[in-house]
């Protein structure tokens, strides 16, 4: 037994003897020399104390080096091509898509079916929500996994699933799956061996004899699903307790224990040979604990993530981690860079794109566009207008304050907006585990149902539609949440199921709403009318390369009811993005627009647009306008 030390020398010596010895070839061997001081670092800082450590290290290099030797000749060709382009994510053309397999569909095979379908879109990215196996009934909609290995046989096989990954890949779409890794369900085989204390298993999760440890970490937590269930632990049925930030059947994994990471790593391995080409890193928060804090977003939690790439880097270096943190937008940005997370949700733009809405202000919007939207070079921002889960309202504090809005007033009244209680809201979402002790609640519903569209609100549509066009232009890759596009509406039927009905994040997600896609070419309907408007969007932003990238200068439009900023592509030609989120017209006078030439290209309309008199923007109207330096 010897210690990682922290001049990793002559352990990586030695580590990379044990691989040549193995039969690792030049190219793994090549990468192994590349990435293994940083994943040596990583290990000393976190399990420098740990009595296995560096063997735990060597375990997962020769792990890493088996899963090169058997990973499939397509993935070494995407890898060669992926290294050749680092930043293909980064183009103008990437799109997104979202849904559920037993939902949108009813299995692998009719994911397949709607390829040509996803084509139309021009989707180039497709996140299917959690397939793999899980308990019967309530699974947290698949977040509970109780293994890796095996698809949900409802759903379809592993063997299905690499087949659709290969065929996406034909059709230019990189398939997207969760990487559940905080947790594991309680029917999970470590879950289980843990609980009866088989050797090796027994520190899988955190688990402790009686409620001392965990009344001292609850002292300092957040409760995430209340309605489920208090603090952080439940108690199982031999009296002890065990850690479970969320459902009760979802059990956090101990990453103290470098055998976790270990195991951990396999899975993420056995699914990168899949052909799954991004990770959805959920929940990376909570991946490690520690006594007196909030055990959210812990350094340690960047050090896991970070060696995670490593490993990756090594043996299928094509594949991209998408950081899932909906927290302080201070925090959700140190998850991102190229040697962690290369893509990341990005909740603020979403949260603060409904907080426009609701208020006809966009100075919250505007200020984060100016201050928190840039990324390093190499990653990239996924822009979604709503997701699977709730909205949360996680703006800053200190910013709201720079404009003299007061925190917790603002998110009670956004969620009494968005649940349709505030007089005149023109939404109806609602809420998901409202927190009578904290007085914290977050939002569910559909984008049609959010903006307006149920509540048969003349703006709505436009609302539908200007969100979406912000997601599409500020940078990064747009999320499209599947069913929207044809503007579906909440689906209240899941109070009426056992399973779904102390869930409210249920309401949003309908299944695929076949008489809106019937209706999608019928402009007399609202699905008609919505699916032309974001089609035509979308190949609008497909040929515009300013929309690359994700550098935005911002632009003052001199009214607190429109957004504005400026796109460049590589030739510094540049788009001028301008929305309006109230409910009355906007003028842009001709002095604020005095520094661009004359005549300007609206993208949308196709007209040459005059500046020289000032521009009206429509109310919820937005412009995309292609713009010259005036000479
Ligand atoms: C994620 O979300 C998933 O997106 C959810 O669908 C799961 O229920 C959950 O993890 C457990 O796997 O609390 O309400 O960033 O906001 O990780 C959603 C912190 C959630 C959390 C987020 C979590």
């Amino acid at each position: 037994m010897s210690h990682l030390t922290a001049d990793g020398t002559e352990d990586i010596a030695r580590i990379l003897e044990a691989l040549r010895a193995q039969g690792a070839d030049d190219d793994f061997l090549f990468r192994a020399r590349t990435h293994l001081p940083r994943l040596h670092r990583l290990f000393s800082e976190l399990y420098g104390d740990h009595p296995h450590g560096l063997e735990r290290l060597g375990e997962v290099c020769s792990l890493a080096a088996s899963s090169w030797a058997t990973r499939p000749l397509e993935l070494k060709a995407l890898d060669a091509q992926r290294e050749a382009n680092p930043t293909w994510f980064e183009s103008e053309r990437m799109l997104g898509g979202v849904c559920y397999v037993d939902r949108y569909g009813d299995g692998l095979d009719s994911i397949r079916r709607q390829i040509p379908y996803f084509r139309e879109l021009g989707l180039t990215y497709l996140h299917l929500m959690p397939l793999f196996e899980s308990p019967e009934g309530n699974s947290d909609g698949g977040y509970a996994v109780s293994s890796y290995r095996r698809v949900n046989p409802a759903l379809g096989s592993m063997e299905e699933l690499a087949a659709l990954a290969a065929e996406l890949r034909l059709a230019g779409i990189s398939l997207v799956v969760d990487f559940i890794f905080n947790h594991t369900s309680n029917e999970h085989e470590w879950a289980r061996k843990a609980v009866a204390g088989e050797p090796g298993f027994e520190d899988f999760y955190l688990i402790f004899p009686d409620r001392t440890m965990p009344d001292a970490y609850e002292r300092t937590t957040r409760e995430i699903f209340p309605d489920d269930h208090p603090g952080s632990f439940v108690q199982l049925a031999d009296g002890r307790w065990v850690w479970a930030t969320f459902y009760h059947f979802q059990w956090d994994l101990n990453y103290a224990n470098p055998a976790v990471f270990q195991a951990m790593a396999g899975e993420m391995l056995f699914l990168a040979n899949q052909g799954v080409e991004i990770l959805r890193m959920d929940a990376v928060a909570f991946i490690w604990k520690r006594l007196g804090t909030a055990c959210e977003s812990l350094p340690e939690a960047h050090l896991l993530l970070q060696a995670f790439n490593a490993v990756l880097r090594m043996a299928a270096p094509s594949l991209l981690f998408k950081s899932e943190a909906i927290v302080h937008p201070d925090e959700v940005a140190e998850y991102i860079s190229p040697d962690e997370c290369q893509l990341s949700y990005n909740p603020l733009q979403m949260a603060l794109t409904w907080e426009a809405l609701a208020t006809r202000d966009a100075r919250l919007l505007q200020q984060a566009l100016e201050r928190r939207h840039a990324l390093p070079p190499e990653t990239a921002w996924v822009n979604y207008v709503r997701s699977h889960d709730d909205i949360g309202w996680t703006f800053a504090d200190e910013d709201a304050a720079e404009l003299g809005i007061d925190a917790f007033g603002h998110r009670r009244f956004l969620n009494d907006f968005y649940v349709g209680r505030a007089p005149g809201t023109f939404a109806r979402g609602v809420p998901f585990q409202e927190n009578p002790k904290t007085g914290d609640a977050r939002v569910a519903g559909t984008t049609a149902s959010l903006a307006g569209v149920e509540a048969g609100d003349p703006a709505g549509e436009d609302r539908v539609v200007l969100a979406h066009a912000l997601a599409m232009s500020t940078g990064g890759i747009p999320l499209l949440y599947l069913g929207d596009e044809v503007a579906q509406l909440n689906d209240y039927s899941y109070a009426d199921d056992p399973d779904e009905a102390g869930d409210s994040r249920w309401v949003h997600r309908p299944h695929r709403p076949e008489k809106n896609y019937a209706e999608r070419t019928d402009a007399s309907t609202p699905a008609g009318r919505i699916f032309g408007r974001l089609t035509d969007l979308l190949s609008i932003r497909r040929a515009t390369p300013e929309f690359g990238g994700n550098t935005l200068w911002p632009f003052d439009a001199h009214s607190s009811a429109v957004v504005g900023f400026v796109r460049a592509d590589a030739a510094q030609s540049k788009v001028l993005v301008l929305a309006n989120v109230g409910d009355h017209p906007a003028r842009i006078d001709a002095l604020t627009l005095s520094g661009w030439a004359p005549t300007a290209a609206d993208l949308v309309t196709g007209d040459s647009v005059s500046l020289s008199d000032g521009l009206d923007l429509p109310a919820h109207g937005f412009r995309w306008l292609r713009v010259s330096d005036r000479s």
